[in-house]
């Protein structure tokens, strides 16, 4: 059983995020549990602070580290990346991070814990991705407002890759980037939509036909969209 737990100051935000599809599915199963925990909860000021003026200056307010260390401490059992059992991960989701792949989410899948660290503000304190921080994860080169939507996605990713995750009917190998390229095109009834035609080898049944069409399209679609995967 996979155990994810999420460090955050909006922990309401995923209430209903992990009761659909197929991470409905794996918790059922117990192949993973999910849990949200509020930072604020590991502090131990009156005004349950969390955030302070950056030194050196600037706007906005960033994520002090107390907390966030006593949160993996108590989450996780280890205040130093160095004493994180082997198969735990603390992973912080930052636009400073390395590019999740698919490669990374398998890695992911395979472990007993991961913690799953949300920034907010302007940032959080350096010393979590020093000394805490086992991975340090972005999902891509934007900006978002925090970590949360950044650790749905890391989530999601991961969970679908645990064995038994996926029904009968999808193989994790036959999708998107396991063979690094794009899906190819997907089509279902009616064959004619609005004059817009399906593409006549998919309605033939000629097997070997069709394969070839598809490794074809999704040469394509990967030339058009994403030639950095081709090279
Ligand atoms: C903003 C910014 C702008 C220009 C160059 C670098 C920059 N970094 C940041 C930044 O770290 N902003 C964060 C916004 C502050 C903490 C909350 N934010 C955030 C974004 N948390 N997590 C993400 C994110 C984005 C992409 N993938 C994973 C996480």
């Amino acid at each position: 059983m996979l155990r994810v737990d999420i460090i955050t100051i909006f922990p309401d935000y995923f209430r209903e995020a992990f009761d659909y599809g197929i991470i409905r599915r794996a918790r059922a199963a117990n192949l993973v549990s999910v849990q949200a925990h509020d930072l604020r909860s590991w502090t131990s000021d009156k005004h349950h602070m969390v955030d302070d003026r950056p030194f050196g200056g600037g706007d906005g307010m960033v994520l002090k580290p107390e907390p966030i260390f006593a949160a993996v401490e108590s989450l996780a059992g280890a205040r130093r990346r160095e004493e994180i059992a082997t198969g735990k991960r603390v992973v912080l989701l930052s636009p400073q991070g390395q590019p999740l792949t698919q490669s990374i989410a398998a890695d992911f899948a395979k472990s007993a814990q991961l913690v799953l660290i949300c920034g907010r503000y302007e940032g959080v304190d350096e010393r979590v991705a020093d000394a805490l921080v086992t991975d340090e994860v972005s999902i891509g080169d934007y900006v978002l407002s925090g970590g949360e939507p950044a650790a749905l996605v890391v989530i999601d990713a991961t969970v679908r890759l645990i064995p038994g995750a996926l029904g009968s009917e999808t193989s994790a190998t036959t999708e998107s980037f396991s063979d690094g390229l794009l899906d190819y095109p997907h089509y279902t009834r009616p064959p004619v939509f609005e004059g817009m035609r399906v593409p006549e080898v998919l309605l033939t049944g000629h097997h070997a036909e069709i394969a070839r069409w598809r490794r074809e399209a999704a040469q394509a679609k990967t030339r058009r969209n994403r030639p950095d995967l081709l090279k």
